[in-house]
Parts: structure tokens; C-alpha cells; sequence
């Protein structure tokens, strides 16, 4: 048993003893601005505790909504294999926030090494995330984040929705300062899964900036993050007659889905300003075609940087509690070159 097997040991068992110290604690009630935790401090590493040699990542993914999400799980299981000492075990919760939570109890049931969350939704966590400590697993939030205690989790990393979302609006603020558009702002907003951090973050930046500048949201209405859903709402706006000018779309499948039903209903989608998320590649062709006018880029490809992550911790290093992905925006200033390393089809 070489040094670090010894010290896992010794800390397992320091670890043990302080979680049975606390095993009586309540568990904390889950608070809209987090909570006080009733332990001090997060000390799981991920280890080889098996010591087969691998670390076993159990990840519990959302579902295969979306362009993004497909992006997003490749990337995982590209990266967590064999080769770079993974083994990894994959939960998908079709987009059921209830089968989620019971694919991570499955997950802890099965002993893996360390477990990588990305939430369909972001409430009624903090029981799950204690039963992952108690049983000294490990618990990384990735894509989507909770706001929860950081002691109830090792890291996030992935995008920062608000600030997408700000970013939008910044772009649609400095489109009408141009000049570019001189009616009135009419917007129809395509919202995410309602309760997921992407649509919260991606809605508040909207939400918080309309009434100070004027602009009216005539349509507010959730495509679930799916190209289905997306042409089903829109279609139903169509139908309503109502009048809009821009659309506000949390993710480019829900982008492409309302395009069809514009197209579809006869109506010129060039006509209108269309704002999206992500930044697929076929997406950013139809920036480059003219069909979207701007996307707030969000990167899938996480499973490197989970993995950077997990090494550093495994080394000692003290790792951020929480870690935003780079992300910037893309028009017609910058779409071609973007397309040329734009992720997904
Ligand atoms: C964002 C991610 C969102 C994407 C959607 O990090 O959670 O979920 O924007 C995906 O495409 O469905």
C-alpha cells in the first residue's frame, strides 16, 4: 500500500468519524439564497478507493434534449475512459427531475468514485447531495448550477446563465442604439426548462433589463429546450396574432423549432431579431446565413475541464468552488471564423 492509499486511509477514517459526529444533524431545509451548512467545510477528494486502478465517475446527465446536451455527453464520454484512469457509469434522466434525484441514490448505491451532477433542476438537492457526502462520495456540479452551500459540493464548473443572458440583452440594447430597429421592442421569449439554472439565469437578465428600457414581453413561454416544443409555442403565438419583432430563445434547438413555424406559417424570419443560445454549428451557419441574428455562446464541452478539475483535487491543489466557462457572443462581425471550431452539427 503506497503513501497515498495510507493517507486515504487515515483521512477515510477522520472523515468517517467526523460525518458519524454529524450523522445526527438535521438535514438543512433547502433555502432560495442557499444555506448554512451544519458542518465545516468539504473534504472528499475523489480516490481510487476500490484501487482497481481507475477512478469511477457515475454521471448523472440530464437527458438528450438538445444539440448542446449531445455535444455535452460526448464530451464525457470521450474524455472519462480507460486511458485517462476512468471508468465511467452514465445516468440519463430523460429530463425527469424526480428520476435524476433516484439515478444519483442508484449511483451512491453503487460505490462509484466521485459523482458529476448536471441538474435538470436546481431545487430539492440538499437531501441527496448530504446522502453523497455522508457516503464519501465526492460531488461535482457541472453545466447547471445549485444554489446550495458550497459544502455540500467538491466544485461547479460550466456557464455562467445570467451573464449569457446579459450578454444577450447588452447586444439587443446596442442593436437598437445603432439605430438598427426604431419601432417598438415586442419580444417573445422562448424560456428553457422551467427551474434549470440556464432558463433562471437566462430569463432574469431579460426580465430585469425590459422594463427599464421599454421593451414589452408579449410572450413568455417555456419550449422545454427542445426543437419540438419550440415550433409548438411558436406556432401558438402565430395563432394568437400577437405582435413581435424579436425573439428572445434560450437555446438554438428552440431557435430552429420557432424558425420552422414562421417558415411554415409564411411569415419572413429574416424580418425579425432573433436572439439565441449555445452555439451550435448549424446555428452559427445560420448566423452566418442571416437567419439568427446573435447567440450567446455556451460551451458543452466540459469533460476536459471536469477531468483538470478532479486531477488537481486528487493532487492537493485547492481547487475553485465555482469555475465559469469562457463565453462570448456571435453576430455577423464573427460567425465565420466561429463556425470554424463550432461544436456539435
Ligand atoms: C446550458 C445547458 C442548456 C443548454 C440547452 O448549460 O444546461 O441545456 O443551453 C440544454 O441546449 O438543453
Amino acid at each position: 500500500m503506497n503513501f497515498q492509499k495510507i493517507a486515504i486511509g487515515v483521512t477515510g477514517v477522520a472523515l468517517f468519524l467526523s460525518l458519524a459526529a454529524c450523522a445526527g444533524d438535521p438535514v438543512d431545509k433547502e433555502t432560495p439564497g442557499g444555506e448554512v451548512s451544519t458542518e465545516e467545510g468539504y473534504n472528499l477528494v475523489p480516490a481510487d478507493t476500490n484501487g482497481d486502478g481507475l477512478i469511477t465517475l457515475g454521471f448523472a446527465q440530464v437527458g438528450a434534449e438538445s444539440g448542446w446536451r449531445t455535444a455535452n455527453t460526448d464530451s464525457f464520454k470521450s474524455y472519462f475512459v480507460p486511458e485517462n484512469g476512468y471508468e465511467l457509469v452514465f445516468a440519463d434522466a430523460n429530463q425527469d427531475a424526480d428520476k435524476q434525484k433516484q439515478d444519483v441514490r442508484d449511483l451512491i448505491a453503487q460505490g462509484v468514485e466521485v459523482i458529476n451532477l448536471a441538474p435538470v433542476t436546481d431545487s430539492g438537492w440538499v437531501p441527496i447531495l448530504e446522502e453523497a457526502k455522508a457516503a464519501g462520495i465526492p460531488l461535482i456540479v457541472s453545466d447547471r448550477q445549485l444554489m446550495v452551500d458550497e459544502n455540500l459540493y467538491l466544485t461547479y464548473f460550466g456557464g455562467d446563465m445570467e451573464g449569457e443572458g446579459k450578454t444577450a440583452v447588452k447586444w439587443l440594447k446596442d442593436y437598437i442604439d445603432a439605430g438598427a430597429i426604431a419601432d417598438d421592442i415586442n419580444i417573445v421569449h422562448l424560456q428553457g426548462t422551467i427551474g434549470s439554472t440556464a432558463q433562471k439565469g437566462r430569463t432574469k437578465a431579460l426580465d430585469d433589463a425590459a422594463p427599464g428600457y421599454s421593451w414589452n414581453i408579449v410572450a413568455q413561454q417555456t419550449g422545454e429546450f427542445t426543437r419540438a416544443k419550440g415550433q409548438e409555442v411558436m406556432e401558438s403565438i402565430i395563432q394568437q396574432g400577437l405582435d413581435f419583432n424579436v425573439i428572445y430563445s434560450e437555446n438554438d434547438d428552440m431557435t430552429y423549432g420557432a424558425i420552422d413555424a414562421l417558415k411554415a406559417a409564411g411569415i419572413d424570419h429574416k424580418e425579425k431579431i432573433i436572439i439565441s443560445f449555445d452555439g451550435n454549428k448549424s446555428a452559427v451557419q445560420m448566423v452566418v446565413d442571416g437567419d439568427i441574428d446573435v447567440i450567446a455562446e455556451c460551451d458543452p464541452l466540459l469533460g476536459p475541464q471536469i477531468g483538470g478539475l478532479i486531477q488537481d483535487a486528487m493532487a492537493g491543489k485547492k481547487i475553485a468552488k465555482i469555475t465559469y466557462s469562457v463565453e462570448g457572443f456571435i453576430d455577423s462581425t464573427n460567425a465565420a471564423e466561429k463556425l470554424l471550431t463550432a461544436f456539435g452539427s
